[in-house]
């Protein structure tokens, strides 16, 4: 147990509201930064390119740093980055003062987050080091380390799934840690580079890209892109006050998927539509 981080969870708690202001001054000259690049939509090549429709839209911490979401049993789960206030919080759905919540130690930026049964496992950009908590109180139980950068995490029943920047995936056996097995993700035979947060949804693996408003769906098995997702539409409400889209949940018992990105408002249950466009 980290006796440091568990302390450090109930700081958290007391100083989460009082320093919602400090850490927006603290975060907003990073906008600049951010956003200054974001590229347009990756090149999907002949794949399929859907549309969506916004079903219902959710308060979204403008705070948080969105690197890490998952929903389950009603609750969300989701992890934030940045140096000095990175994250792992639990909370409703319509409400973003957290029911818990822990802050990682300054040195550690946070990454994908994965619901494991009991556990939850938050992956860390560059200091290849993930944390192990216990669901229910959000304790660290323990650490472990990889060989690439953090990036997205999903857990798809069987397998974790890790994302590190580029083109690849990682697969790793959710109890051990141990990697299983490496791909390159490709849409029409090219990599897909900058795959960040990911989702596992009915057997197809979902992945935002850095710096793009559009999400490719994966087939795990091949690791080659079926079609993409395209959020442009969406991403422009937020353009100027917010960061990239980054952040998928799925609720498998509602069947409903959610979206949000980093700093932004809200956070959207969308449906995808099925006819292509291109
Ligand atoms: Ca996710």
């Amino acid at each position: 147990m980290d006796n440091a981080a568990s302390v450090a969870s109930v700081n958290y708690c007391r100083a989460w509201i009082g320093s919602r202001l400090r850490r927006c001054l603290a975060i907003a000259p990073l906008l600049s930064v951010c956003t200054c690049n974001a590229a347009d939509a990756p090149r999907h090549y002949d794949l399929p390119l859907h549309s969506v429709r916004v079903i219902a839209s959710y308060p979204h911490d403008v705070e948080a740093f969105t690197q890490g979401l998952v929903y389950l049993d009603g609750l969300l789960y989701e992890g934030t980055g940045l140096y000095g206030h990175s994250s792992l919080s639990v909370r409703k759905l319509d409400d973003t003062e957290p029911l818990q919540a822990v802050a990682l130690p300054r040195h550690l930026f946070g990454e994908g987050i994965a619901v494991v049964g009991e556990r939850i496992v938050q992956l860390t950009w560059r200091a290849r080091t993930g944390i192990i908590y216990d669901r229910a109180t959000l304790r660290p139980l323990q650490r472990f380390s990889y060989e690439t950068e953090g990036w997205g995490l999903a857990y798809d029943g069987q397998r974790l799934i890790k994302s590190d920047g580029t083109a690849n995936l990682e697969f790793m056996d959710p109890h051990t840690l141990q990697r299983l097995g490496t791909c390159t993700v490709t849409a029409s035979g090219k990599p897909v580079a900058s795959l960040n947060e990911l989702e596992s949804v009915q057997g197809t693996l979902y992945a935002n890209v850095w710096h793009s408003n559009h999400i490719a769906r994966i087939d795990p098995i091949s690791c080659k892109v079926r079609d993409w997702i395209d959020l442009s539409e969406i991403a422009a409400r937020f353009a100027g006050r917010a960061d990239v889209l980054n952040g998928i949940a799925y609720d498998a018992e509602g069947q409903r998927l959610f979206v949000t990105g980093k700093l932004w408002p809200e956070l959207l249950h969308i449906e995808i539509e099925d006819q292509a466009g291109s």
